[in-house]
């Protein structure tokens, strides 16, 4: 496979370029680059989990959990391990090959919490499936003990660009957030690291995200693409609905410039029909969120997805296949 396309040095005004360019075009483009570096009948199916809801101490402008608003999100201390294993097993029985577990935290602390977070990561990766953790901010120590528990994957976004962020999140700033980002990649976990589109952000923010997340030195493995959930309470409860196009154009543009990420159609979903979503994988989300929420808000159920996945011939993408994929590459004889 020529790896020409899978670049770490992309300049802010090649990616406004590719951004800007007509919408047809962008998503032709993609389209041809994703069926080049994946399997485009595939998608990942993801299902998220709470372990941990409400009563957060910071103040993410967007966020239904974060104590200081008024959501009407019930505060939910942390979930028992059993309780944990058998909502993955329902999640891998209805087609779900990577079980992700959040909790509204700042960050983790070394006390029991983590150590009971550390043992569901353990049952989940014995059941075969791909296990993600979003946590909040990580130490280089945190994040090598959930890798030897067998974690697979970390979620930590960035949101939004850097000079948006402080209208966003004031409690920690975009440093804390890279500076996760590469205690997860030190631990050798993949990672998944996205943001979020109609916060209020320009189409440059937009950009700029896409630029700090294109040139790190090694793509996040999956970057999901959220459209925000207005939700009643938080600072972000009157904004305008984001425009699907814009949806695709940011999927689009993610898929050009890290072609062999996943990208994730993420939360906004309810709000799609399967022709929009249908537009979304042409332009190269090979990823989702299944079941019918996600942290706290709607999402569609798994027999929706399943009659979009057979409408439109895409089939749920198996376990751990990076690393078989991996395999092969390294060792050509294996083929
Ligand atoms: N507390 C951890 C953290 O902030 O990293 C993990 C959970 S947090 C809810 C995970 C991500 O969910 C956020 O970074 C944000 O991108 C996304 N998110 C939260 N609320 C959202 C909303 N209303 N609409 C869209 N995405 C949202
Ligand atoms: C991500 O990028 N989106 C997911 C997951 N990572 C953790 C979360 C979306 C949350 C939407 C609001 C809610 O359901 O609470
Ligand atoms: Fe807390 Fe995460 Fe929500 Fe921010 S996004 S308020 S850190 S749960």
């Amino acid at each position: 496979m020529i790896d020409n396309d899978v670049r770490n040095d992309w300049r802010l005004e090649e990616i406004k370029e590719i951004y800007n360019s007509p919408l047809l075009e962008l998503v032709f483009k993609a389209a041809s680059l994703h069926r080049v570096y994946n399997d485009t009948a595939e998608v990942q199916v993801c299902t998220l989990l709470s372990i941990k809801t409400g009563g957060c101490s910071e103040d993410c402008a967007y966020c239904p959990q974060a104590a200081r608003y008024s959501t009407g999100v019930d505060v939910q201390a942390l979930m028992k391990k059993d309780d944990v294993l058998s909502y993955a097993q329902k999640a891998k029985d209805a087609g779900s090959t990577r079980f992700c577990m959040g909790a509204a935290w700042r960050e983790v602390r070394d006390n029991r919490d983590f150590d009971r977070v550390l043992d569901m990561v353990k049952g989940v990766n014995e059941m075969g499936m791909e296990v993600c953790c979003t946590l909040g901010m990580l130490t280089e120590y945190q994040a090598q003990k959930l890798a030897d528990a067998g974690l697979y994957a970390y979620n930590h976004n960035l949101d939004t660009s850097k000079e948006h962020y402080s209208e966003i999140i004031t409690t920690r700033t975009y440093e804390d957030r890279i500076e996760t980002l590469e205690n997860v990649r030190k631990a050798g976990v993949s990672v998944c690291c996205g943001g979020i589109i109609g916060l209020g952000e320009t189409h440059d923010d937009r950009i700029k995200m896409l630029f700090t997340l294109a040139t790190m030195p090694t793509h996040p493995e999956s970057v999901p693409i959220n459209a925000l959930v207005p939700i009643k309470g938080t600072p972000l409860a009157a904004n305008e609905k984001v425009d699907v196009w814009d949806m695709i154009r940011m999927i689009a543009t993610a898929r050009v410039l890290m072609p062999k990420t996943m990208v994730r159609l993420s939360a906004g979903r309810t709000d799609m029909s399967i022709s929009e979503q249908a537009l979304c994988f042409l332009a190269g989300a090979n990823s989702i969120f299944a079941g019918d929420k996600l942290l706290t808000t709607p999402n569609p159920s798994f027999d929706e997805d399943n009659a979009m996945f057979q409408l439109l011939g895409l089939s749920p993408r198996k376990a751990f296949k990076e690393e078989k994929t991996y395999l092969h590459e390294i060792v050509p004889t294996l083929n």
